[in-house]
């Protein structure tokens, strides 16, 4: 009965050192194991008088009890000191700022060229690409440009052989198709240019858009009509228009298009120069000697083309005064649209 007292005590003092489940298991196998402290007492029983069996069996099986009990308690403790450890430690602190994203956004100039390429074909043009590498033949000699024309000259066109330069314009887009393909033909070549010029207004490379559109009969009025229903979806329906007559050795008659100035209303400004208009289009009736150099008959068919630069469009649009600012991917710049 002693003995049993000390184990009971040395029991209680071994499981408050206990700290991990390991332990636990240890002392358990030490105290309820098959050849553990309380099963061996029990064995212990037959050599007892009889009138002694009875009162120790009891206190064995009370100590085993209160043994079993103490355990599971102190298992279930720790199992839960576990839980909460570990949950600390995987814990998200929902309070916490967010990362940081920084939205990307379109460039003005290609947001600009989008809504154009999305005016035309809203009006039925198909959507033309080309090389930015092109030979002379498709850059001038196909577009009626003569050997001694100032564009040809070497400061203003960047070549790469004496046959092979950058283009100057995406006509030869427009070249190509017609040579590939037989008139109805309503597209618009967007892509980028290149000139050898820089200054506020000037960027060694920039974007531009030409249109053409082929057919029996098409006139003047096609082309006055087409253009003004652009210039007035681009910029508002109340923009006026006006054409001047213009020289382009690839189309004849030829036209400069300009919109009432849209910073002074027609009354006059730095921008305009005073005069009230902006000049915004290229145009005019494809020259007969294009036509006849890529084996359309003047005769039996009639077109007009039209070409602009995006970067002035976005400049009148967003009213930006130096077209470098498109090029320098100041983030300042960048962020306001
Ligand atoms: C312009 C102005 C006038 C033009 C002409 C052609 C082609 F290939 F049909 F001959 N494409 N683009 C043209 C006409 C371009 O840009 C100011």
């Amino acid at each position: 009965m002693d003995d049993l007292l000390f184990a009971k005590e040395a029991f209680i003092k071994k499981l408050e050192a206990v700290s991990s489940s390991a332990e636990l298991e240890q002392l358990r196998v030490r105290y309820l194991g098959k050849k553990g402290i309380l099963p061996e007492k029990l064995k212990q029983l037959p050599k007892l008088p009889p009138e002694e069996r009875t009162s120790f069996g009891k206190a064995v099986n009370d100590l085993k009890a209160l043994v079993t009990e103490a355990i599971a308690l102190k298992n279930a403790a720790l199992k839960d000191a576990e839980l909460k450890r570990k949950l600390a430690a995987e814990g998200i602190d929902v309070t916490l700022p967010g990362r940081h994203v920084t939205p990307g956004r379109q460039h003005p100039v290609s947001r600009t060229l989008a809504e154009i390429i999305g005016i035309f074909t809203a009006m039925g043009f198909g959507v033309e690409e080309g090389p930015e590498v092109e030979l002379d033949y498709y850059n001038f000699e196909l577009l009626n440009i003569p050997k001694d024309h100032p564009a040809r000259d070497m400061q203003d066109t960047f070549y790469v052989t004496d046959d092979v330069l950058l283009r100057t314009h995406t006509s030869p887009v427009q070249v190509r198709v017609m040579q590939q393909r037989r008139p109805p033909l309503r597209i618009v070549a967007p892509g980028k240019v290149y000139r050898c010029d820089a200054d506020v207004s000037h960027t060694p490379m920039f974007h531009q858009i030409e249109g053409l559109m082929v057919d029996k009969d098409i006139s003047f009025s096609h082309l006055k009509g087409t253009l003004e229903a652009f210039l007035h979806r681009c910029f508002t329906p109340e923009t006026p228009v006006r054409f001047r007559p213009s020289f382009f050795s690839f189309t004849e008659p030829s036209a400069e298009v300009d919109i009432g100035c849209i910073f002074c209303a027609g009354k006059g400004c730095r921008v305009c120069k005073g005069s009230g208009w902006i000049e915004i289009l290229g145009a005019g009736m494809v020259n007969p000697r294009v036509f006849e150099m890529v084996g359309y008959d003047p005769e039996v068919y009639s077109g007009f083309a039209f070409g602009m630069g995006i970067e002035r469009i976005a400049m009148l649009k967003y009213s930006i005064n130096d077209i470098r600012l498109f090029f320098e991917n100041d983030l300042r710049f960048l962020r306001q649209f």
